[in-house]
């Protein structure tokens, strides 16, 4: 490493300019030209010679916490050198269906519903559970809003979901519950806090973390539905370790299409069940001696999840096709 390297982690990632937290000092960073490039090398000569190079036309080539080596130009500012290859990640679809990371390099998702206004819309949330089991996350539930429904509400929004296996943490910005439990679910992990629109992702983060002041808007009186206050994904460095990554509301076409073979094991209640079915292949939709199916039957699964497994697994096959 030259003796002017550093390493950092990426906080803000916004048009080419990048925040890089490093020592407790953030430095603003740009990237080294031929990070955007790759190169072709002649093979028939003893020298190292490009012989072609194609400059790559992503916009996540550094996404919101890569670990990055840059170098110090002047106080405050840097070049990053190289990008680190990622651990997990929480992607969202893109321009032309391409992906886009959103965040990377996290230890746990947590998915944001609110109680009510947003009214929480279930199919929904199994997209956004979905999208965290096929990065090989088990998303946690965050209830939030609970102060306009009430407890025994609350448990009953959320109970297929706790009766998958979701864990659910009933919180309130507003009036501070839930808020200990959160901080300790946060605590020294690196968290994606994830969600539709104005369901209190930014609220919480506020409450977690006095003095964040990150900007918040109310629900429109009309539409119900968030603003979408938060533009882009930021990391927050947590006081009592960790950190947590606040992200822009999410909308149904912005999560990503998962692989037909994938939806299944992004159920997890059905993964015990499984092997209990007359077919290896089983997809748990018309064959005969399905265990899953059985388990709907007798209420031990939740009808809506299966059928909400049905939709997505027909979605899936038809994003494979085109
Ligand atoms: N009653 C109540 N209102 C809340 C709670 N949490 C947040 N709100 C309100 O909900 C509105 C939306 O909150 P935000 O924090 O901006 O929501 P967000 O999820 O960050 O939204 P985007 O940034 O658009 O994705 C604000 O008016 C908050 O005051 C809560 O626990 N109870
Ligand atoms: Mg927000
Ligand atoms: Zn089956």
């Amino acid at each position: 490493m030259q003796p002017n390297t550093r390493d950092g982690i990426i906080l803000r990632a916004i048009s080419g300019a990048y925040t890089v937290h490093s020592d407790g000092q953030t430095v603003r960073c740009c990237l080294r030209g031929n990070l955007r490039k790759t190169f072709e090398y002649a093979t028939n000569l003893q020298v190292r010679r490009v012989i072609r190079a194609r400059t790559i036309f992503r916009e996540d080539i550094v996404a919101v916490g890569d670990r990055v080596r840059f170098t110090e130009t002047r106080h405050g500012a840097g070049v990053i050198e190289e990008v680190l290859p990622r651990t997990t990640r929480f992607c969202r679809a893109g321009f032309r269906g391409r992906e886009q990371v959103l965040v990377c390099n996290i230890d746990q998702v947590l998915v944001v519903f609110s109680c009510a206004d947003p009214k929480p819309d279930l199919w929904k949330l199994d997209r956004f559970l979905v999208a965290g089991e096929v990065e090989g996350f088990t998303p946690i539930i965050i209830a939030n809003k609970a102060d306009l429904v009430g407890g025994d509400a609350v448990a009953e929004l959320f109970s297929e979901h706790a009766k998958a296996g979701y864990r659910v943490i009933a919180t309130s910005a507003k009036l501070d519950l839930g808020l200990e439990t959160l901080c300790r679910t946060m605590q020294g992990r690196v968290s994606a806090v994830v969600g539709p629109s104005g369901v209190g992702k930014s609220s919480l983060l506020n409450r977690v973390q006095p003095g964040l002041d990150l900007r918040t808007a109310e629900v429109g009186v009309l539409s119900h539905k968030g603003r979408h206050t938060t533009t882009a994904a930021h990391l927050i460095p947590l006081r009592t370790g960790g950190w947590v990554a606040d992200t822009p509301g999410l909308r149904q076409l912005d999560i990503l299409d998962a692989a037909p073979e994938e939806i299944a094991d992004a159920f997890p209640e059905f993964h015990t069940l499984e092997a209990r079915c007359k077919f290896d292949d089983c997809r748990h939709k018309s064959e005969p001696n399905c265990a899953v199916k059985d388990a709907v039957g007798a209420g031990i699964i939740s009808a809506r999840r299966h059928q909400s497994y049905l939709i997505l697994s027909a979605e899936a096959e038809v994003a494979e096709k085109r």
